[in-house]
């Protein structure tokens, strides 16, 4: 049986994960080539697993806990795709908040399943508004040292960092990113992308098209410092019904949304790592998007339509309790569905801070 091309993109949460991996599977499947996508959270109800499959990708998802400690779900969940449709290229998303994938991912795809998986280089997308406040001395970031610990984490084991969202990022500015990168990682190599406008996109397919020495750099990491970095995260997954008795704009509803929640988070003082919310309709889709406290909200995949009745995902990562965040989620929701005329129903809320990760399996020296 042929090896599964199997391509693990990481990077802080929000920094353009899924949005690269749609585009890398809109290029590989123009290739002729079939593409598998595998997403990845702490509960159930993923803004990106809905969002994956309204474009029309096929997605498997592992939901519950992320994929170092939920190896086995992994597995399964790629031996599902493969059932279904025999992929010739799997590509991966963990969740944001996750490090030490080489360690408990990639080098367990490695060494105790060899010659499935032709691992590709280990990529993670590099988040400017946050990477600028993490990595610049003296900045306040909006995290907390233990959550800027991960960040830097993450980007200590990448075969190569993405400097994403070069659309909107000044030329000074993509260097001064470069430049902060590299004193830290002075040996990896950096593309800059757009995954919005695929800028870049010619080269993060050459890179990840190589063979050789990759998926290696084991971390030297503490677990206390990354369980408590992580749990600083509010979690929370919610679906709600939407109905109203004159159609409505559904895009103006999913930005009221996240609008109302970063007002009241930025009274609160609470950072956010990413807020998102996907609306499904019968007709369409639409997913609007806050990526940091200093950003505004904004309409990513726009619906364009009108309705009478949408389904509503939020998922939310920010520095708060997540019983506050529960509360203010509810709150902004049905406001935002008032004010169009609509009234929601709720049917799941699930709010957490992320439990110490565990892993499956942890390798400490890299093949
Ligand atoms: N302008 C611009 N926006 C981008 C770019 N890449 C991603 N975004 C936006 O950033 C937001 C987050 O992108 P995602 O692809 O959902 O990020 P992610 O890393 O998958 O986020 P999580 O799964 O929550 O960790 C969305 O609103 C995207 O439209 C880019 O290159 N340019
Ligand atoms: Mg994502």
């Amino acid at each position: 049986m042929k090896s599964m091309r199997f391509i693990m993109l990481g990077g802080f949460l929000g920094a353009g994960k899924t949005t690269t991996i749609a585009a890398l599977a809109r290029h590989y499947q123009r290739q002729g080539q079939i593409v598998g996508i595998v997403t990845n959270d702490q509960a159930t109800d993923l803004v990106d697993t809905h969002a994956l499959r309204a474009q029309g990708h096929l997605v498997g998802e592992v939901a519950g806990a992320c994929f170092c400690c939920n190896f086995n779900d992994l597995l399964d969940t790629i031996g599902k795709l493969q059932s279904a449709a025999q992929p010739d290229v799997v590509l991966a998303e963990p969740v944001g908040s996750c490090t030490d994938l080489v360690a408990t991912v990639v080098q367990p795809l490695v060494q105790l399943h060899q010659g499935k998986f032709d691992i590709a280089p280990y990529g993670v997308i590099l988040k400017p508004s946050h990477g600028l406040r993490i990595l610049k001395p003296n900045e306040r970031s909006g995290f907390s040292p233990k959550a800027a610990y991960i960040f830097r984490k993450q980007l200590e084991e990448a075969d190569f960092v993405l400097i994403n969202r070069i659309d909107e990022l000044r030329p000074e500015e993509a260097d001064e990113l470069s430049a902060l990168v590299a004193a830290e990682f002075p040996s990896t190599p950096q593309l800059r992308i757009s995954a919005k406008t695929e800028q870049g996109f010619d080269g993060l397919v050459e890179f990840l098209n190589q063979r050789g020495e990759f998926g290696r750099r084991i971390l030297d990491l503490d677990y206390d410092i990354y369980a408590e970095g992580e749990a600083e995260l509010g979690w929370l997954n919610a679906s709600l019904a939407v109905q109203a008795d004159q159609p409505f704009a559904l895009d103006d509803l999913l930005l009221d949304i996240i609008g109302r929640l970063s007002a009241v988070l930025g009274d609160l003082e609470a950072e956010t790592a990413h807020l998102k919310v996907i609306g499904l309709s019968e007709q369409s889709f639409g997913v609007a998007n806050l990526v940091s406290s200093l950003s505004q909200p904004e309409l990513s995949l726009p619906s364009s339509c009108r309705t009478v009745g949408a389904n509503i995902i939020v998922n939310a990562r920010v520095a708060i309790d997540p019983e506050v965040l529960a509360r203010e989620v509810r709150s902004s929701a049905d406001a935002a569905c008032r004010a169009c005329g609509a009234e929601a129903t709720w049917k799941t809320v699930q709010s957490f801070r992320p439990g110490r990760p565990v892993p499956t399996h942890r390798m400490a020296v890299g093949m």
